[in-house]
């Protein structure tokens, strides 16, 4: 067969896989083909470099099959639970299970703060171990697992009263890998001591100890393992989740002790209460009890939603607070100007990470909370992640704190602070402060953004310090010759480096234009303005009027969008990526037209996607995603409990499709 025409005839199957796995969830080439397809074009692509594009699904290997663990798919789904951070939600979690169960009763197991590993037994032997992955499919990590001493290489005879364990055949066990806190913290001591980074939490250092390609480093890093779940359960007679646990316990794994079983969900909370305040009491981290209907017979009643099972569910502790100390304040001026201050902190554990700066986001914001330098305070994590400074304890000052004042110039760039009116924020209003430039450069290249890899803030700093680059498009002008004379920058690194801002070029108008920071232009905007206008030179002559015409950007927004395009250092700056070769127009990767020129709304949520995945759904069709239901709207697409643009729909007239109808409409099933 003709060379040229195989090559086109690969790309297109392996798109086509490639987009029936990650949009549709729906696997349609096995990891074999799927690899075995990919080296067939590689082959083509090596005799003909000139036909390599930067599309070609070659060009994602990197990205998608990076690991180095082989994938396996799971005999059976890895689901997640599903959460619930009161008692309120609680209850109505038993409501629902006692509309199928009226009699359920509850089991609650710790949560273990690890992460979950399947195992597999072939005849009562280990035969595989592996990660949860995306759920569907994980990473094969058996030398690794092999090395936790509380993984059974092989499984216990248990034949007691005639209720024998057939070992004959697969069982599929799952549970917690997690590294106790002990180990956690000694390991983190060696490894400053070495100059090495630290890890966040146990969680992180439990994931990076699985995924050592040197199974002799995690055989170090002196895991454990908790089991809770057997696949084969019911084929095995069990018909009780504590039967399970027994079960287990029997064949030999580690089962965690402390579960209970409950008749009632008052019983449940008032565990959930005391369990709260003993958190700590464990070797290990726990982040939260898991509370699971124990018969079998009633979690069949309850079954599955497409992510959990309906019948467990996940009570997460409420976000702890920690109490230390603000050594100082640093200031950070960002991309917009803005001066952040910054509290940097005693070094503490809170929610299982060290945390020793947290924002403070403006300054009267440490007037109404009055945070001084030197002050005790109480810390926690927003939303579990981002530390943040509750409030001061005044009762425990000593009388040498220092009352925190914002400073007059800029401490990058000295040149006058503003606060303008009607503005929480202070600003240094010049635009080529040095600080300023810097984030820039660092938004451009994030992941949303041009999503340059392997171009973190070390390295923008370094290059913006060596004056190899004043702004980010000299980024597509650095040399070879340039970047390998950087400390810790490698031939490898250098490489890649250029490999990755090559990439970038073909990133696309919607990325690019929120990379251009234009204020108030969000990456949601920056895809609604790409899809708008198609092209950045029809972006650059529109004006204020056009741009509300659209409907989805207010007025401050389209002034912000015109006054960055009527700025000429700015032309210049685009004119210079343009130079380089850096797409400028909307060429989405459009898998065929089914939806071409229809204008669509979404509302509910669906089986098949997410609901941010859908506007990549109708866009690769060839239709627009629109937000709100007008006359112009072609269809509206429903789904599990709409809003009230499913009334807006019906009230003009405008065709209703549910998720099985738009299914067909664009041709899957
Ligand atoms: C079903 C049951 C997920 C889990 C589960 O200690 C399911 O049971 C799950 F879809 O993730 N971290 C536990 C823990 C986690 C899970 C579980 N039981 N004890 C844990």
């Amino acid at each position: 067969m003709d060379q040229e025409k195989r090559l086109h005839e690969l790309k297109e199957i392996l798109e086509k896989a490639i987009y029936d796995y990650y949009m549709l969830d729906a696997p349609t080439l096995t990891d074999a083909e799927y690899d075995s397809y990919i080296r067939e074009l590689i082959a083509i692509e090596k005799k003909h470099p000139e036909w390599v594009t930067l599309d070609s699904p070659s060009q994602r290997v990197g990205g998608y099959v990076a690991s180095q663990f082989p994938k396996v798919r799971h005999p059976e789904p890895m689901l997640s639970l599903d959460n619930a951070f009161n008692a309120d939600e609680l209850k109505d979690f038993d409501r629902r299970v006692r509309s199928a169960a009226p009699d359920a009763e509850y089991v609650v197991e710790l949560k273990i703060d690890g992460l979950t590993l399947a195992l597999t037994y072939h005849d009562g032997v280990l035969a595989r171990g592996a990660t949860r992955g995306d759920g569907e499919v994980g990473e094969e990590i058996t030398a690794n697992a092999r090395t936790i001493r509380a993984v059974p290489l092989r499984l216990t005879m248990v034949n007691e009263g005639g209720s024998g364990t057939n070992f004959a055949g697969t069982m599929d066990v799952r549970g917690e890998g997690y590294m106790p806190k002990e180990s956690f913290l000694k390991l983190n001591t060696e490894r400053e001591e070495e100059g090495l980074s630290l890890f966040a939490n146990p969680r992180n250092a439990a994931a990076g100890s699985l995924r050592q390609q040197d199974s002799t480093v995690t055989a170090q890093r002196k895991l454990g393992y908790f089991a809770y779940q057997l696949i084969q359960a019911e084929q095995m007679g069990i018909r009780t989740q504590t039967g399970v646990l027994e079960a287990l316990s029997a064949l030999g794994f580690q089962v965690n002790p402390n579960y209970n079983l409950f008749k009632t969900i008052d019983e449940v909370i008032d565990y959930c209460r005391r369990m709260t305040t003993e958190r700590h009491g464990f070797s290990y981290e726990i982040d939260g009890l898991v509370i699971k209907v124990n018969r079998f017979d009633h979690q069949r009643e309850l079954g599955f939603t497409a992510k959990s099972p309906r019948w467990a569910i996940a009570y997460k502790f409420p976000a702890e607070q920690v109490e230390t100390r603000v050594l100082d304040i640093e200031i950070n001026v960002g991309r917009t100007g803005v001066l952040t201050p910054t509290a940097i902190m005693q070094d503490v554990l809170v929610a299982g990470s060290t945390v020793s700066r947290a924002t403070l986001h403006n300054l009267d914001n440490i007037r109404d909370k009055d945070i001084r330098i030197g002050d005790h305070v109480m810390i926690h994590k927003a939303g579990d992640v981002i530390p943040e400074v509750i409030k001061s304890l005044p009762e425990k000052r000593s009388g040498s704190e220092i009352i925190f004042h914002m400073p007059a110039d800029c401490p990058s760039c000295g040149s006058p602070v503003y606060r303008l009116e009607g503005e929480a924020a202070h600003r240094c209003l010049n635009i080529s402060c040095p600080s300023r430039q810097r984030e820039a450069v660092i938004h451009f290249v994030s992941r949303d953004a041009m999503n340059i890899e392997g171009l973190g803030p070390a390295v923008v700093s370094q290059l913006l310090d060596a004056g190899l680059i004043n702004d980010a498009s000299d980024l597509y002008y650095l040399q070879y010759e340039d970047l390998v004379k950087l400390e810790r920058m490698g031939d490898k690194s250098a490489r890649n480096l250029l490999n990755s801002i090559e990439t970038s070029k073909g990133r696309g108008l919607a990325p690019l234009i929120f990379a251009l920071g234009i204020r108030h232009v969000g990456v949601k905007v920056g895809k609604v303005l790409a899809g708008r206008y198609g092209s950045m030179e029809a972006l650059e002559n529109t004006t204020v009027e056009e741009l509300v015409a659209i409907g989805d950007i207010g007025e401050i927004m389209a002034r912000s969008i015109v006054s960055f395009f009527s700025d000429q250092a700015n032309l210049e700056f685009i004119g210079r990526l343009k130079t380089a070769g850096v797409m400028m127009s909307a060429t989405r990767a459009v898998v065929s037209q089914e939806l071409a020129g229809k204008s669509i709304v979404v509302t509910g949520s669906f089986k098949t996607w997410e609901r941010r995945e859908i506007e990549d759904v109708i866009e690769l069709y060839g239709g627009k995603s629109a937000s709100s239901v007008s006359k112009k709207t072609s269809l509206v697409l429903v789904g599990e409990n709409p809003g009230s643009k499913l009334n807006k729909a019906r009230e003009l007239g405008i065709p209703i499709y549910s998720e099985e109808e738009f299914k067909k409409l664009i041709g899957l099933n």
